[in-house]
């Protein structure tokens, strides 16, 4: 059950900013069915995080880490966007200035129909190649155990960023620009436990942006929200979406 007057004050703190950030994690896509990490389905449950995503890992059996990539790879080509990531593209058309920084690496916000997208942990429908550091599109395409580089023959990995990695500089500079400037920044299906795009809530929240949390469960963001709505981010998003119709764009 969505609780009625916090949705109805999350959309009037809301509805009177200009520049909205919409910060997301795995729960945006888990009612597409793309698994969360920490949850007690979670990626983590099954797999040490240690095991198949570091760089330490990769380099001690690359194909153990591909196998683990190559199986949520083939999954992603079978999931599509829901509710959540539809109503986050429509924000974009009605908010004047709209970022959305996602931590997801599943693409489904772009299929959404999102454009102005910072994917700060990569996206898993791209590889990297080792040697060249060339990055191609390879989203729908099933690939091998050890896939070589097209360019130069040198071992590909997935182009996504592994525990220890610094994030992708350009992304993370314009990610920070965004929390920088927005009036309010809408954190959706994500623990917030993951530095250093977690920081980015903290960052909102020192300049004194409106936080809004929507989550099944509170999470580390949710001390520092204004308005915490409890619930599917599919459900929530969309109420929260006919709230906001209800209010003069500004
Ligand atoms: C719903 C819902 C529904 C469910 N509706 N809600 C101590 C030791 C080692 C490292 C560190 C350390 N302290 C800090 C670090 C650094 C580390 C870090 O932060 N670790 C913490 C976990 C402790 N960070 C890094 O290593 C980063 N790099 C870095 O810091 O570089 C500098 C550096 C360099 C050298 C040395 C040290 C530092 C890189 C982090 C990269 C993270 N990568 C991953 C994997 C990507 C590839 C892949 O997918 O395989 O990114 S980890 C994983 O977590 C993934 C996610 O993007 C990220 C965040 O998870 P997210 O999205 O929040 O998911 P969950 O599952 O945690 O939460 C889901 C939420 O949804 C829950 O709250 C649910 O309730 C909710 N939910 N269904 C609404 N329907
Ligand atoms: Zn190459």
């Amino acid at each position: 059950m969505i609780d009625e007057s916090q949705l109805r004050r999350a959309a009037a703190l809301l509805g009177r900013v200009t520049n909205l950030v919409a910060f997301t994690g795995a729960g945006v896509s888990a009612e597409s069915g793309v698994p969360t990490f920490r949850g007690a389905e979670g990626v983590w449950k099954e797999f040490r995080a240690e095991e198949v995503a570091t760089p330490e890992a990769f380099g001690r059996d690359p194909k153990l880490v591909w196998e683990f990539y190559n199986h949520r790879r083939n999954r992603l080509a079978e999931v599509q966007p829901n509710p959540a990531h539809r109503v986050l593209a429509d924000f974009e058309r009605r908010f004047p200035r709209f970022t959305l920084v996602t931590q997801n690496i599943d693409g489904l916000h772009a299929l959404a129909g999102s454009r102005n997208v910072l994917e700060l942990h990569g996206n898993l429908g791209r590889v990297r190649c080792t040697g060249c550091g060339r990055v191609f599109d390879k989203r729908g395409e099933r690939l091998g155990e050890l896939p070589a580089c097209e360019a130069c023959g040198a071992l590909l990995r997935p182009d996504v960023v592994w525990f220890g990695e610094l994030l992708p500089q350009d992304v993370w500079s314009a990610s920070l620009a965004a929390v920088e400037e927005c009036e309010a920044i809408l954190v959706v299906g994500t623990s917030a436990v993951v530095y250093p795009a977690a920081g980015l809530v903290e960052v909102a929240s020192r300049r004194g942006a409106t936080i809004v949390v929507v989550n099944l469960e509170p999470t580390a963001a949710s001390e520092l929200a204004d308005v915490s709505l409890h619930g599917k981010a599919g459900e929530v998003l969309p109420a929260l979406w006919e709230e906001l119709k209800l209010i003069a764009t500004p």
